[in-house]
């Protein structure tokens, strides 16, 4: 099935080295341009049983992740965050320039100028600058502009978006691969059983200078990570999710 399209005899890394010797001066060989080198794939992850048991239990597991606002100040170890920022750090991303920087605070006077600069755009937010669509919006979601959980969650973890890599070179699909690395970190902290939650503050420049950025780091969200408060509720509104069929349309062999 797999290599039904290629000519008999040749296989796809024949094939890909082929058609990348093909285009020979076009794009590669000029000026110190890296050829590209092969290996085999690595050892691939084995989960014991067949990828429809497997694929429904990774859903099992991912269905009960929640964005919670009601943290525990009980500690994470740093050696946790660390695993989730690996996990974070494996995702793919535009020419695997891996455009992406992940600052995770646990000071507790950091935290609270995090908090503090937060709330004053929020209460911005909430008093100005929404449009009347988007309260309404959020309502049932029960938001409002006190973000207590940035001074009790054990650590807030300020994600940032690179520009340019620290050498300045350039980077691609920045925001895609961010958000790729943010959706890992989200899966990690959760299959850790911790909780998080996706705190976007608008406009969120202040954090670059808050924690001493450079000029190319961009902010992109702001994840508390914890455990939930013993008395944690969440919006029940936040339980929906779309059925299948209206998030998948499918084109089958017939
Ligand atoms: N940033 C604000 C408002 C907010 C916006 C969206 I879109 C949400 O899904 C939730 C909240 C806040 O954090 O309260």
């Amino acid at each position: 099935m797999a290599d039904r399209a290629l000519p008999s005899g040749r296989n796809q890394q024949q094939s890909r080295r082929e058609r990348i010797l093909a285009l020979g001066d076009v794009s590669f060989y000029r000026s110190g341009m890296q050829e590209a080198e092969f290996v085999p794939l690595p050892p691939r992850f084995d989960p014991g049983c067949a990828p429809e048991e497997s694929a429904r239990a990774f859903f099992e597991c991912m269905k009960s992740r929640r964005s919670v606002r009601m943290f525990s100040d009980k500690p994470v170890s740093r050696a946790t965050i660390e695993w989730i920022i690996r996990a974070a750090g494996s995702a793919p991303s535009g020419a695997n320039k891996q455009p992406w920087r992940f600052v995770c605070v646990s000071d507790a006077a950091t935290k609270n100028k995090i908090r503090a600069a937060a709330e004053r755009e929020e209460r911005e937010f909430y008093e100005r600058r929404a449009t009347k669509r988007w309260l309404d919006d959020l309502a049932p979601l029960g938001t409002d502009d006190v973000k207590e959980y940035l001074d009790i969650a054990p650590w807030v973890i300020v994600v940032f978006k690179l520009a340019k890599e620290d050498d300045g070179a350039q980077v691609y699909y920045a925001s895609e691969s961010v958000g790729l690395a943010t959706g890992f970190l989200l899966a990690a902290a959760h299959h850790a059983g911790l909780v998080t939650l996706t705190h976007t503050p608008s406009p969120m420049g202040f954090l670059a200078g808050l924690l001493g950025r450079g000029a190319h780091e961009r902010p992109y969200m702001v994840i508390p990570v914890g455990f939930p408060a013993p008395d944690c509720t969440v919006p029940k509104e936040a339980l929906r999710r779309k059925p299948l069929d209206a998030i998948m349309t499918v084109h089958e062999e017939q």
